[in-house]
């Protein structure tokens, strides 16, 4: 099976599983596990932030962040699309007694005007703007990178109206690469970042959310609260920081594949694919014109030895990651040209 449902399901490398088995460990709630210090501290040192929390997923990441910038009853300005809203099961709401503002994004990007427009002025009727939350690169909007001069727009205004910024950052290494910025440039321009290990990055498990200090001890509390600390955590760090600081270049190998497979997708009949907008690794096909209800395309390409996934309606996306190859691109397109043949 070629699978390109998400740069999720990759499988640690050889390097990682023996540095799982090498970890030096210990009790992490008692602050004593050393693997998960260096990896905590390598990735604040390269956000350029003051401190960093290991969490379990990009989920918990977001939203210990967004619980520890905000106040029950507030509002969060997010893109409509941004995965805190849609794909997080209404955590927000759930956990944090928030209120969302979702605003329509193009490219991933809230209009800057808009952003302003919505920020609260203070009047007894309204509830207080309490975060805003950016995504780079933007998942549901393809992959795309926000550029470094959108996400500095966004920090200014929000430093005038003293709103704090979050970003999931969960691919953020992704937009690094491909945009040539650095991760500390990116990170100056909001208050909180997380971003995953188990992504493109291949590790099995985990996030990193960073900041400032004080915003991480406060962010520690709320990890354990939800369930995240954890004890001889070491063995899940060490293949994390095999993570950042080996497999962050390589990341353009799976853009040129991504930009390949999206080529190669659009000469397709049937298939629409925006090439334009393959920044990274994410690429989106709508089916629609192959004339074949989506759930029949997906599960001919599955007999064709491809997995994707559906991303609502007739579109489709597929993910290149680390264990994806140039023959495997080759493969998936054959594959998804004889699927629209089958029709
Ligand atoms: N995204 C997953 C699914 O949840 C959709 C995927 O396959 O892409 N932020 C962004 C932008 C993400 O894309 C994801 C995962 C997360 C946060 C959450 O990370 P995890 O899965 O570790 O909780």
């Amino acid at each position: 099976m070629i699978d390109l449902r998400s740069d999720t399901v990759t499988k640690p490398s050889f390097a990682m599983r023996q540095a799982m088995a090498q970890a030096e460990v210990g009790d992490d709630v008692y602050g004593e596990d050393k693997t998960v210090r260096q990896l905590e501290e390598t990735a604040a040192q390269m956000l350029g932030k003051e401190a960093g929390l290991f969490v379990t997923s990009g989920t918990q990441g977001n939203q210990v962040a967004i619980l520890t910038h905000t106040r029950h009853g507030q509002e969060v300005i997010v893109d409509a699309d941004a995965h805190v809203f849609y794909y997080e099961v209404g955590a927000m709401a759930a956990l944090g007694g928030l209120q969302t503002r979702p605003l329509a994004g193009e490219r991933g990007m809230m209009d800057i005007a808009a952003i302003e427009a919505a920020i609260r002025p203070d009047n007894i009727h309204f509830p207080e703007t309490g975060l805003i939350c950016l995504e780079n690169t933007h998942n549901r909007a393809g992959g795309t990178v926000l550029p470094l001069s959108y996400m500095a727009a966004v920090h200014t205004l929000a430093t005038r109206y003293h709103v704090p910024v979050h970003l999931d950052g969960a691919r953020l290494f992704n937009a690094v690469v491909a945009s040539g910025e650095s991760a500390a440039d990116y990170a100056a321009t909001v208050d909180s970042v997380q971003f995953c290990l188990s992504k493109g990055l291949g590790a099995p498990v985990g996030s990193i959310l960073v900041g400032s200090s004080a915003f991480i001890e406060r962010a520690r509390k709320w990890r354990k609260m939800l369930g995240g600390g954890m004890r001889q955590a070491g063995v899940i760090a060490a293949p994390g920081i095999i993570a950042l600081t080996q497999m962050v270049e390589r990341l353009a190998e799976d853009h040129a594949r991504a930009k390949r497979l999206a080529e190669g997708l659009a000469n397709i009949r049937g298939l629409t694919v925006d090439v334009d907008r393959v920044e990274t690794n994410i690429v989106l096909v709508d089916v629609r014109d192959s004339g074949m209800p989506p759930e029949e395309f997906l599960t001919t390409l599955q007999q064709c030895g491809v997995l994707a996934t559906s991303f609502g309606g007739t579109l489709m996306r597929f993910v290149t990651h680390v264990d994806v190859t140039d023959d495997h691109i080759d493969d998936a397109i054959a594959a998804a040209a004889f699927t629209t043949r089958m029709r």
